[in-house]
């Protein structure tokens, strides 16, 4: 395997001249190279072994104990301008921001191995998907990429010898907190990170390439980079309906992606797409289609169940890596939340004998699987069709103990960006930050924006007028509580009452009420049959209270005001409109 790129080969060699290794190794991504490398990783103490017979090709990770999570704080848009990055990211002028990190570039590969790995996002073969091209010198990085997305001969080839690609330049460095930064220069399609191994700040395809570059990128060429699992919802007639939906880190995502159905003998079931990440192109045919630029799933470990996410734990009995979870000591892993007993002894998440019952979680709440999609046993077959698939919803969604009814349906696309840009979530330990706190987080892209929010909103609104059969807009929330903190909705698998009642409205059908906030279904309009959900629960789960709706409109002032003049007129036009539904 040669580079015939000269652009590559260029920047290869600038790479290695900062950080000065041993040795430059060109990543294959053939699965004889994978094997040599586990091999490596595992005699070098980056990987552990797992009993081989219950967990088939998987490894165990333990992050350095302070990076476990993406760094929002180290985390930066570098725009020439600091009002192009806007008001809700980190800005750095990107002159000044090499010239800063630059120290902790030189010679940090000495005595070691850059890897080089060039991938692709999105399926080989798409005219949508993109490559990159990451240097690391972490084989935990190298391992990771190569099931997150698709790595190797294929990206090189499609690369060919002058096509275009990010360049992620990455180090752990010396894992200090204070000497970790992320930085992202959009306008040059590179982005530097160092001093983290974590998933988010290191795999280099995933947020920072797929989302924070791809966001710019989209918006300047007239498509979309969203925080979106992409899933078909398929009802008895057979016919599957597309949805994309956008809720907050650790919310829910890869849940709802996988939803087992309880209702798969009526005929309704869930095929899954993607879990984080959804890349949107207008069609010739006027509609949204959606495509899932990962090749793997990089899901919180805690939590996933039998009960909760089977084929998420189907996905990951082989061929996965597993990070900050509870090693047994006989090989398995273990999880809070995973519902089987823990093993009887073992090593925490720190490296610390655990025991059950001593007090401390062996699984760090934000610890990670790591999967090839393949795996999915509710895979869509179109899951890497070239072209996506057709999305006729779009769902926002996030965690609120009150206000937001389980299921409302936007007026229309402009109401429906509205909902998005002011959609709020208790915050939970994907990110670092005090969990429980109302973050307002517009269409869940507040850590991942490339750009200014309000030319992303204004981008939004105009993809509206680019669509001629644009998605309806609806938003969710599974977790509204009663008066006592007790969830008032199942959730899990039987969320898939709600998508059979937004696939219904998507073809006009579907029993609703116009209420101030948007349509919400009637009593009989959900199907609940079979479910545990009393008549007073219902109420409460489609209430709207003037009193919460009042305070929460305050709060979407305040929020809105601080973009001044930036703002859309589309998005003030919306809060007014609100406004005036809510007084009368
Ligand atoms: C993720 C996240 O890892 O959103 O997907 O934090
Ligand atoms: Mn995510």
């Amino acid at each position: 395997m040669e580079i015939q790129h000269e652009g590559l080969k260029a920047w290869i060699a600038e790479a290695a001249g900062i950080t000065k290794p041993d040795r430059i190794y060109l990543c294959d991504g053939s699965a004889e190279e994978d094997a040599r490398l586990k091999k490596e990783a595992i005699a070098t103490g980056v990987f552990h072994t797992l009993d081989e017979q219950k967990w088939p090709g998987c490894l165990y990770h333990r992050s350095h104990p302070k990076d476990v999570a993406r760094t929002e704080g180290r985390t930066f848009i570098c725009t020439k301008t600091k009002r192009d990055a806007g008001p809700m990211n980190n800005w750095m002028d990107p002159a000044e921001a090499k010239a800063m990190v630059m120290p902790l570039f030189d010679g940090c590969m000495k005595g070691r191995t850059m890897y080089v790995m060039p991938y692709v996002m999105g399926p080989i073969g798409s005219p949508y998907s993109r490559v990159g091209v990451e240097v690391t010198d972490s084989l935990y990085v190298v391992i990771s990429m190569r099931i997150m997305t698709r790595m190797g001969k294929a990206a090189l080839e499609m690369l060919g010898t002058d096509k275009p690609f990010v360049k992620g330049f990455h180090s752990l460095g010396d894992l200090e907190p204070e000497n970790k930064y992320i930085l992202h220069f959009p306008e040059e399609d590179a982005i530097w990170s160092i001093g983290s191994g974590y998933g988010g700040n290191a795999l280099l395809g995933k947020k920072c390439h797929s989302l924070r570059i791809a966001s710019f990128q989209a918006k300047n060429e007239g498509w979309m980079a969203e925080h979106m699992l992409i899933l078909g919802m398929e009802a008895p007639d057979g016919e599957v309906t597309y949805m994309a939906a956008a809720f907050p880190s650790a919310c829910g995502k890869t849940n709802l992606a996988m939803l087992e159905s309880p209702l798969k003998e009526q005929g309704y079931r869930v095929w899954t797409v993607g879990d984080d990440i959804a890349w949107l192109n207008v069609g010739p045919d006027g509609r949204l289609w959606a495509m899932n630029p990962e090749n793997g799933f990089f899901g919180v470990a805690p939590g996933t169940s039998a009960n909760t996410n089977p084929n998420a734990l189907n996905t990951v009995t082989k061929n996965s890596l597993f990070t900050n979870v509870l090693q047994g000591k006989n090989g398995e892993v273990w999880w809070e939340g995973m519902d089987v007993p823990p093993p009887s002894d073992g090593t925490d998440w720190l490296g610390n004998p655990w025991t059950p019952g001593n007090g401390v979680n062996g699984a760090h709440p934000n610890s990670r699987f790591t999967a090839p999609v393949s795996q999915c046993p509710t895979l869509s077959p179109k899951w890497q069709d070239p072209q996506g698939v057709p999305i006729s919803a779009i769902i926002f969604g996030g965690r609120r103990a009150r206000l937001a009814p389980l299921v409302y349906q936007s007026y229309d696309w402009n109401h429906g960006v509205y909902v998005g840009a002011t959609m709020a979530s208790e915050q939970t330990a994907a990110a670092e930050g005090k969990v429980g706190v109302v973050r307002r987080d517009p269409m869940a892209m507040l850590p991942f924006c490339g750009y200014h929010i309000c030319d992303y909103l204004a981008h939004w609104i105009d993809m509206g007028q680019k669509i001629s059969h644009p998605p309806k807009v609806f938003h969710v929330n599974w977790f509204r509580k009663d008066a006592n903190g007790k969830f008032l909705w199942p959730g899990f698998g039987e969320n898939i009452r709600v998508l059979a009642w937004i696939a219904e409205r998507t073809k006009n059908a579907g029993k609703a009420v116009e209420t101030p906030i948007g349509y919400i279904p009637t009593k009989d309009g959900l199907m609940l049959e079979g479910v545990n959900v009393s008549d007073g629960a219902l109420e409460q789960l489609l209430a709207i209270d003037p009193a919460d709706w009042k305070q929460e409109l305050a709060e979407h002032k305040e929020f809105l005001a601080k973009f001044g003049e930036d703002l859309p007129k589309g998005i003030m036009e919306q809060y007014e409109k609100l406004v005036s539904r809510l007084e009368k």
